[in-house]
């Protein structure tokens, strides 16, 4: 069988349908509000790339430390024989994993692009001859059928991507998650981790305003497919964070009062000066946090690794 196998489990036509709907619900409600994944057309992944070699965004590199640190361990506690990885992107973490998991037979990418997981795929099926590679076109906050293949398995969500679902997504999503795990199987998480309030909101708006520009694309993407009139140069980045949820909240404030127009979904929207629409939350984590959500899922966690400056964990978990 080839090595490379691509399966489509979301219609071509449920991303259109889905920005659609999510504008419709997300626009008409005050406040205002638009779900974080519509930032990532080729555009805002080419700004996000950026984002994650800022000086002040340290989450990635935090979490590349944690990887290089602990891939053997992560290897010998799940003796993983298919790997799993959950919004896999350019897959450029993953070699650190792959590395450390000689007897990995099956690598599993999830993405909603199938550009990205094309490219990911060629990568790395070119340094690593034998290894098989069934690419899933997938919305991983969605249900998840996964190919029939070897376990046991190891579920990898990284980069801190959790922190961008609500409570109630975390919840639903954590138990989607635990339904795919098999006894032996394991979990491993990235999360960001509660700490003080300037590192956290510079992380989130730098100095060279690459953030900002990544936030603002959102209003590019909603012009482009929906065919909007959004004046990007008259709405500010704003990144607050929240003591009581403790999570980052990335907003987009109007300078001026403005009519907007959305064609495709039929909509025309107001917006008063100095109007604030939420585009992202970004929780940060407390290890109780984690072991107790984990729980509640039925899942428990067995190690929780954190980078040397203690910004950032990675968490095994086991069903
Ligand atoms: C890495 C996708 C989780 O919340 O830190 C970066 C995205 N948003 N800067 C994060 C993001 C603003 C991000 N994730």
């Amino acid at each position: 069988m080839s090595p490379f196998q691509l399966t489509r489990t979301l219609p071509v036509d449920a991303t259109d349908a889905a920005l659609r709907a999510d504008v419709l619900s997300g626009l008409n409600r005050q406040p205002k509000t638009l779900p974080p994944k519509w930032f990532y057309d080729a555009h805002g992944s080419d700004l996000f790339e950026e984002i994650t070699r800022l000086p002040e965004y340290y989450p990635t590199r935090a979490e590349r430390e944690i990887l290089v640190a602990r891939a053997a361990q992560i290897a010998e506690a799940s003796g993983a024989r298919t790997l799993i990885e959950l919004g896999s992107g350019s897959s450029e973490k993953t070699r650190h994993l792959l590395d450390a998991l000689p007897g990995l037979h099956t690598y599993v990418p999830v993405d909603v692009s199938e550009s990205a997981l094309r490219g990911a795929a060629d990568v790395l099926l070119a340094e690593r001859p034998g290894l098989s590679v069934h690419a899933l076109i997938a919305d991983f906050t969605h249900v998840l059928r996964l190919p029939d293949t070897p376990g046991p398995r190891l579920v990898a969500f990284l980069g801190g991507t959790i922190g961008n679902l609500l409570p109630e997504e975390r919840e639903q999503f954590l138990h989607s998650v635990r339904e795919l795990l098999s006894p032996g199987d394991s979990l491993l998480i990235g999360t960001d981790l509660v700490k003080d309030e300037a590192t956290l909101v510079a992380a989130y708006d730098d100095a060279a305003g690459v953030t900002a520009a990544f936030n603002k694309n959102v209003l590019s993407v909603m012009n482009r497919e929906l065919g909007a009139d959004f004046p990007p140069g008259d709405f500010d980045h704003v990144a607050v964070w929240d003591p009581d949820t403790e999570w980052i909240e990335m907003r987009l404030r109007a300078r001026r009062a403005l009519t907007v127009k959305i064609p495709e979904v039929d909509l025309v929207v107001t917006f008063a000066a100095g109007e604030e629409m939420r585009t992202e939350v970004s929780a940060k984590f407390r290890e109780e946090r984690v072991r107790s959500e984990l729980a509640d899922a039925g899942l428990r966690l067995d190690h929780w690794w954190t980078d040397a400056a203690g910004r950032f964990a990675l968490s095994l978990a086991t069903a």
